[in-house]
């Protein structure tokens, strides 16, 4: 089981891995002790897989300290220690587990394009793999084609739906939902939020409205307010990440399009920047292909051999 996600990963995270390996593999496997510019080198290929500065400068300050003795070690030191270091960065406390709550009430926020409704369909493939029932709640309205993106995902994983109709209120179309839910004893509420707004209005302060209207009609909810990221936009990513964080609320990450990107280092970097864990990582279009986020193979996948 293990084996199989550190696979998925490396199949994953094989363009970012590529860019260490092969600029700065050698000084990594530590025959000898690093000169500065070695050290240089290190730093740049970190930067380019976009871990972002102050995550590098943090673990570039421990490789420094430690590369005139930690290569005396053995063969891979200091890759081990940079594992070390990024592993630390990457570790965050667990979210809530999952509580008795019914229905358990997830949000999908970030802006458009980034994988929020194909996550929702992930995730729902998921739930109902677990036995669990599913509604997915198309809580978009600012276009038609993005409730009939999320109802086709809805049919093929056999999850109920819920829309209103296009240009509705968010919160109107989410409050209907969640009193279906209700009435229907579903499990689980997924949630497909908007990137943008048909009114000027701020999209942020519509997710926090929605956020009320949910504890209203369900205690607690939303009960997880997940920030979906696309890895192939780097450091730009990280730039969504905070406006989000500033609405509130968000309590973790998912990682879309890590298949083929060059720049599986950000996830070090958000989650540096936010403090909250990556929950799941996208790698692939498929509705499995959705990985549940395990920092240690994540390491091992970006860090490896
Ligand atoms: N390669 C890849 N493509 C993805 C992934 N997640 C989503 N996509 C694609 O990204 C595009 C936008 O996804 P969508 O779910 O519509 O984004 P939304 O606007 O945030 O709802 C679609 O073409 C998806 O198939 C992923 O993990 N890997
Ligand atoms: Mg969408």
């Amino acid at each position: 089981m293990a084996n199989s996600f550190l696979d998925r990963f490396k199949q994953g995270l094989s363009r970012t891995r590529d860019i260490l390996n092969a600029d700065v593999g050698d000084l990594l496997r530590g025959r000898r002790p690093l000169e500065p510019a070695d050290l240089d080198a290190i730093e740049e290929a970190l930067l380019a897989a976009d871990m972002g500065v102050p995550a590098v400068a943090e673990a570039m300050e421990v490789l420094r300290a430690r590369s005139r003795e930690v290569w005396t070690e053995g063969r891979d030191a200091m890759r081990g220690l940079l594992r070390q270091e990024l592993l630390r960065q990457l570790e965050q406390p667990a979210p809530a587990a999952r509580t008795a709550a019914r229905p358990w009430v997830v949000f999908l926020v970030g802006v458009n394009g980034v994988g929020k409704t194909t996550t929702i369909g992930k995730l729902a493939r998921a739930e109902r793999a677990a036995g669990r029932t599913a509604l997915l709640v198309a809580a978009d309205t600012f276009r038609a084609a993005a409730a009939e993106q999320l109802q086709v995902w809805a049919e093929r994983t056999g999850a109920a739906f819920h829309r209103g109709a296009e240009g509705a209120d968010p919160s109107a179309v989410l409050t209907d939902g969640l009193r279906a839910a209700r009435s229907r004893g579903h499990d689980t509420v997924l949630v497909d939020t908007a990137g943008r707004l048909h009114t000027k209005g701020n999209l942020m302060a519509e997710l926090a409205k929605m956020s009320r209207v949910a504890a209203r009609e369900v205690p607690d909810a939303p009960h997880e307010t997940l920030l979906v990221l696309d890895a192939t936009l780097g450091g730009n990513a990280l730039a969504q990440a905070r406006e989000f964080a500033k609405a509130g609320g968000v309590t973790g990450l998912v990682l879309t399009k890590l298949d083929g990107t060059a720049k599986g280092g950000v996830a070090v970097a958000v989650v540096r920047e936010l403090g909250v864990p990556i929950r799941h990582v996208g790698l692939g279009e498929a509705a499995e292909d959705l990985v549940p986020f395990d920092a240690s193979s994540f390491v091992d996948a970006l860090v490896g051999e």
